[in-house]
């Protein structure tokens, strides 16, 4: 652990690689934005998040590992933006110790700033906005004072409340996977998605599902009138030449 942590400490700067999977129009099957997903290169191979991230939490690397992303998505933006044929939403994941980091509202205005009529969203979990204090409220406030958007990932698995939508300034639910799962044959997983997007409608937040496999979950999710939907059926998170390409052949 230490030794990853050690190695991951001195690759932030040259060994991270920003992947990028689209995020589509249920209706249009059009692609209205992409997702970062940061993967480190080591000994020649490509080491997924999972196996990283959460030692990057609790080291504190996660703070620049953040940055970078961030700083990554910027310097690709005009690219993804040029091969869309127009603006598109980039959205990157955050973690919570990102919102105790002073250069973070500030490189988010930046970002917003370079990114134009293309919007940034910045995807965070339930244990962001779970934690009830004035600073992570005050902090979520400043970025989308700057502009940006706010998105709860894995919508409706935290072990949370619900309580958090009513005072603070979020903007988009992603349905997590495990409920798109079985959407297509349990009647209770399709019951929960209506009730998320029942919920969604009211409080005038934007839907996308995540984890999308089989065509016969996104007629679900369609005929339920979510709008948006990510996964595999559609694009897996590609390298910035092969997302780039696949945004070219649609526009
Ligand atoms: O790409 P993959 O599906 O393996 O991602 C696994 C997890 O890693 C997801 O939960 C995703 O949100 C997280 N993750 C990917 N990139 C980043 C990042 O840049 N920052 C943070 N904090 N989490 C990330
Ligand atoms: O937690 P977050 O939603 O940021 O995680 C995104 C993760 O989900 C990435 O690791 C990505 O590889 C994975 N992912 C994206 N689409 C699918 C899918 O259709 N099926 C599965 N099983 N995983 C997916
Ligand atoms: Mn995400
Ligand atoms: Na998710």
């Amino acid at each position: 652990r230490l030794e990853l942590i050690e190695a991951l400490r001195t690759g932030i700067r040259d060994d991270l690689v920003v992947h990028y999977q689209p995020v589509v129009n249920l209706d249009t099957g059009r692609i209205g934005g992409v997702e970062a997903l940061v993967r480190w290169r080591r000994d020649g191979a490509l080491v997924p998040p999972d196996l990283f991230i959460p030692a990057a939490e609790d080291s504190g690397l996660i703070v620049p590992l953040g940055q970078r992303v961030l700083q990554q998505v910027v310097a690709d933006s005009p690219q993804l933006v040029r091969a869309a044929g127009g603006p598109i939403d980039l959205a990157v994941n955050m973690s919570a110790h990102q919102l105790h980091d002073p250069t973070f509202v500030p490189a988010v205005r930046a970002a917003v700033e370079a990114f134009g009529d293309s919007r940034l969203v910045l995807e965070m979990t339930e244990t962001v906005l779970v934690q009830d204090d004035p600073h992570t409220a005050t902090t979520l406030e400043r970025l989308t004072g700057a502009g940006a958007r706010l998105s709860i990932d894995d919508f409706g698995v935290g072990f949370s409340s619900i309580g958090y939508l009513q005072h603070l300034p979020v903007d988009v639910v992603k349905i997590d996977r495990s409920f798109v799962r079985d959407i297509d044959h349990l009647p209770r997983s399709r019951a929960l998605v209506d009730a998320i997007l029942v919920m969604a409608s009211a409080l005038d937040l934007d839907v996308v599902a995540e984890g999308i496999e089989r065509e016969s979950q996104a007629d679900v999710l369609r005929m339920a009138g979510c709008s948006d939907g990510q996964g595999y059926l559609y694009a897996r998170p590609q390298p910035l030449a092969e997302v780039l390409a696949t945004l070219r052949d649609q526009s």
